[in-house]
């Protein structure tokens, strides 16, 4: 009969919280609020990107972030939704943001356990074509007694509770993972305003051969990158790799994620300590990919997920994805030691 095809046994995000929560035993229930914050400002974010054409929130806001960078006006927005969701959690005491030079400490949550690192909107180059862009974030718990100081989050990738990205792609697609778990994919479903639980215990695949890296700025690589990418172009003995770039590390990341293959944003000798963040971007990627199987490293071929960023803005090269493909470059880089 029709109906034994629906399935009416759905795993939303919110039963996934609720049933991580029921396994831990002394869990409080304040990570699985902060999680439904996040949620919250994914969706809105989500919707306001699908819109942004319509209600003339495309191009720029006017203002510069930190860095310089010319800020959209949906990076604006996506900013204020974000904080305004993990304020309103009352469970967060810090929260440190791409687009605001400090730490926004919430002082009215003093007794408040985590920290949270974020993206707003990655890869906001491409917004106004359309492209997929994407959040990223990272949950750190504090020590007791934390008085929501710089020093307090300038950690390792190691100490994160959990991370992981949304993607604003054909659908929106979440990934999250926590210490040492699983990494479990959710797609949304606008009609009924949930994340459906779509992708279980999500593992990059070991090998592919698709390379994913801005060659426009190969004039600046370093020699052991210039041979490693070299190398992926095929001899008479090997075939040539596929290269595929969208310029939104979350998207670019989450095909290799399904696909396999690697990302790369090396540093370079114009860009020597590399161009993504290594709080809200290397470190909390770098944690899905490791527990998805694969493996992340910065330019020095050193565990992506313990360095420790000196500022909180600190820049890292980062090569990310499967195995053997990471393994490619730290085999080539080692060549040159
Ligand atoms: P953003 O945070 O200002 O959006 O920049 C980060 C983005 C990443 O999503 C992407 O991987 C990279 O910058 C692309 O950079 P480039 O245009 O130099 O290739
Ligand atoms: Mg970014």
């Amino acid at each position: 009969a029709p109906t034994e095809k629906v399935n009416t046994d759905i795993v939303t995000l919110t039963r996934f919280l609720t049933e991580e929560q029921t396994k831990h035993k002394e869990a409080t229930g304040d990570f699985t609020l902060l999680c439904h914050a996040l949620q919250f400002a994914f969706k809105s974010i989500a919707y306001y990107i699908r819109r942004a054409t319509l209600i003339n929130l495309t191009g720029l806001a006017g203002s510069s972030n930190t860095t310089g960078d010319d800020q959209k006006k949906l990076d604006v927005i996506g900013n204020d939704l974000f904080i305004s969701a993990m304020r309103s959690c009352a469970r967060v005491r810090m929260l440190v943001s791409e687009e605001e030079e400090e730490v926004i400490k919430f002082d009215e949550f003093p007794d408040a356990r985590y920290a949270v690192v974020c993206d707003p909107i990655d890869g906001s180059s491409n917004l106004d074509a359309g492209v997929s862009v994407g959040t990223i974030f990272g949950i750190y718990r504090l020590e007791p007694g934390a008085q929501g100081t710089k020093e307090e989050i300038l950690k390792p990738g190691t100490e994160l509770v959990a991370s992981g990205f949304t993607m604003y792609g054909a659908s929106t697609q979440l990934v999250i993972t926590t210490k040492d778990g699983p990494v479990t994919g959710f797609t949304m479903d606008n009609a009924l305003g949930e994340f459906i639980m779509t992708h279980p215990d999500m593992k990059v695949p070991k090998q592919r051969a698709i390379y994913s890296v801005n060659e426009g700025n190969s004039l600046y690589w370093e020699e052991p990158i210039k041979e490693w990418v070299n190398s992926l172009k095929g001899s008479e003995s090997s075939k040539p790799y596929s290269a595929r770039y969208i310029g939104s590390m979350v998207a670019d990341a989450y095909r290799t994620l399904l696909y396999g293959g690697i990302f790369a944003y090396p540093a370079d000798k114009k860009s020597p300590k590399g161009k993504l963040r290594i709080l809200y971007e290397c470190a909390p990627m770098a944690m899905v990919f490791e527990n998805a199987g694969g493996q992340a490293v910065n330019s020095k071929m050193q565990r992506m997920l313990e360095v420790p960023p000196e500022h909180i803005h600190d820049r890292s090269g980062i090569f990310l994805g499967s195995y053997d493909e990471v393994q490619k470059v730290i085999d080539t880089y080692n060549k040159y030691q």
